[in-house]
């Protein structure tokens, strides 16, 4: 489709309408390059400043992305995960038709605290564990992957006198809710989650092969047994680009009952901070 110069809408805007409408129809596959800026520029008979405008806008929608010295690409679709789901990353995976991975960086029994940080770390947990400050703390740090491409960084704390049997288990190829209740019989019943916004570090960065700085969901997670005791408490820091919450909700009366329970989880002491 061409574009009405003698409209009231901007030039930029109507080419970005058009890209934005071939991609969600198809004609620019996933992963593949938009025309060059010269192939746009001769196609709507515009300026180079105003194809720019128009990718600009695609770009903040999250749409495409630009590889230095090779153009603008278009972007695969977000991972969407509800909210009303305790799903495993495995899971998350194969809903959306991908096949996950996982690589290992971190699995040990965390000991006496090396410093301050950590020290305040390891109380952190153990409060949201319910745990003492003297009993052991199993800790799992995995970049996950989904179709090989680095998505979530997993920082999981568990009770190690429930949990420490993982470190025997092949966590890079397995899914530890999965070990957990098919192999160590301790079932999941629900889970406690908050979503925050974070920009990468440089080690958060290079592990997820994104610019530092760039946006991340924050999610914690607390995931209870069924029988009520926490099992594990879980840092999660996805890819603000690669995935999309979806939620639904009832409308209720602002101070109701129901609405208060409801939101209950939201302030639970067990995840703030
Ligand atoms: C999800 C969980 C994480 C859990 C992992 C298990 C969130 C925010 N996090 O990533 O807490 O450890 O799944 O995945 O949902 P797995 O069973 O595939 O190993």
């Amino acid at each position: 489709m061409g574009i009405d110069k003698s409209s009231f809408m901007p030039l930029y805007y109507q080419i970005a309408n058009n890209l934005r409408r071939d991609i969600k129809k198809g004609k620019y596959q996933p992963n593949t390059a938009l025309p060059s800026e010269y192939q746009l520029m001769a196609q709507y008979g515009v300026s180079r400043g105003t194809v720019r405008d128009a990718i600009k806008m695609l770009l903040a929608e999250g749409l495409v992305t630009r590889q230095r010295g090779r153009g603008s690409f278009v972007t695969s679709p977000k991972i969407e995960q509800s909210l009303l789901k305790l799903l495993s990353f495995t899971e998350l995976m194969q809903s959306q038709g991908k096949t996950p991975s996982a690589k290992v960086i971190v699995s040990k029994v965390l000991h006496s605290p090396s410093d301050d940080t950590e020290k305040s770390k390891m109380a952190e947990v153990a409060h949201a564990l319910r745990l003492s400050l003297q009993e052991r703390i199993l800790f799992i740090e995995r970049l996950r992957l989904g179709d090989e491409e680095p998505l979530v960084i997993e920082r999981s704390y568990f009770p190690a006198s429930m949990l420490e049997a993982l470190l025997e288990y092949d966590i890079e190829h397995e899914s530890i809710y999965t070990i957990m209740e098919n192999e160590l019989d301790i079932k999941l019943g629900h889970a406690e989650q908050s979503i925050e916004a974070k920009v990468s570090d440089n080690i958060e960065s290079e592990i997820l092969q994104i610019s530092p700085g760039s946006p991340m969901l924050l999610i914690k997670r607390l995931a209870y047994a069924v029988a009520g005791e926490p099992v594990e408490y879980a840092e999660d820091l996805y890819r603000a680009d690669r995935l999309k919450l979806r939620i639904s909700t009832k409308r209720s009366l602002p101070h109701s009952r129901e609405s208060d329970s409801e939101s209950l989880h939201m302030i639970k002491p067990d995840l703030q901070g």
